[in-house]
């Protein structure tokens, strides 16, 4: 699913180490039916593929970008400031500060330059797949029935009432 058809979502990251947390975007698109792909792009260590990257995105198909990264997270706002997409910030959890570092640096964009940031993890890799679709929705149909279909089914597996030992 993810490169079959041409993407219309980018999910980028700024190290193979990311992976194991922007999983959680490509596996919500995999539901969800949306083509994208998965590239590693470095803020720090391949500048210059971030550049063509973000430079070239929209005019290769894509629609959102989402770009996850941790530590001095620079990776969602560059790519902001290069494209026009909308682009979904994932903030990635370090070891040495949580992730709290990931966060600061992707949330605090200066204004003219949005970066719409998601929580800190697994949660908000997730959310931001989530979010890429229904931006796709809002001129996709039939996305959006199958975004509503899997609220429904997420609605319907939480109990009235919790177990009790
Ligand atoms: C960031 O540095 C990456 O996004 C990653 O979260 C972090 C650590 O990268 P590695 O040292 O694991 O490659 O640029």
């Amino acid at each position: 699913m993810a490169e079959a058809t041409a993407p219309r979502v980018g999910i980028i990251m700024g190290s193979q180490s990311d992976w194991p947390t922007l999983q959680e975007a490509a596996a919500m698109l995999d539901a969800l039916e949306v083509p994208h792909e998965t590239r590693i792009v470095s803020a720090h260590r391949t500048p210059d593929r971030l550049w063509d990257y973000a430079t070239t995105a929209a005019d290769r198909g894509l629609s959102v970008i989402v770009a996850g990264a941790g530590g001095a997270a620079h990776l969602p706002g560059m790519v902001a400031s290069k494209t026009r997409l909308p682009v979904i910030g994932v903030p990635v959890q370090t070891k040495a500060l949580g992730g709290v570092d990931s966060l600061y640096s992707i949330v605090q964009m200066p204004r003219g330059f949005p970066v719409a940031t998601m929580a800190i993890g697994a949660a908000g890799a997730a959310n931001a797949g989530l979010m890429a679709a229904q931006i796709l929705a809002l001129t996709d149909p039939a996305l959006d029935g199958r975004i509503a279909a899997w609220r429904k089914a997420l609605s319907d597996a939480i109990p009235d009432a919790p177990k009790r030992d």
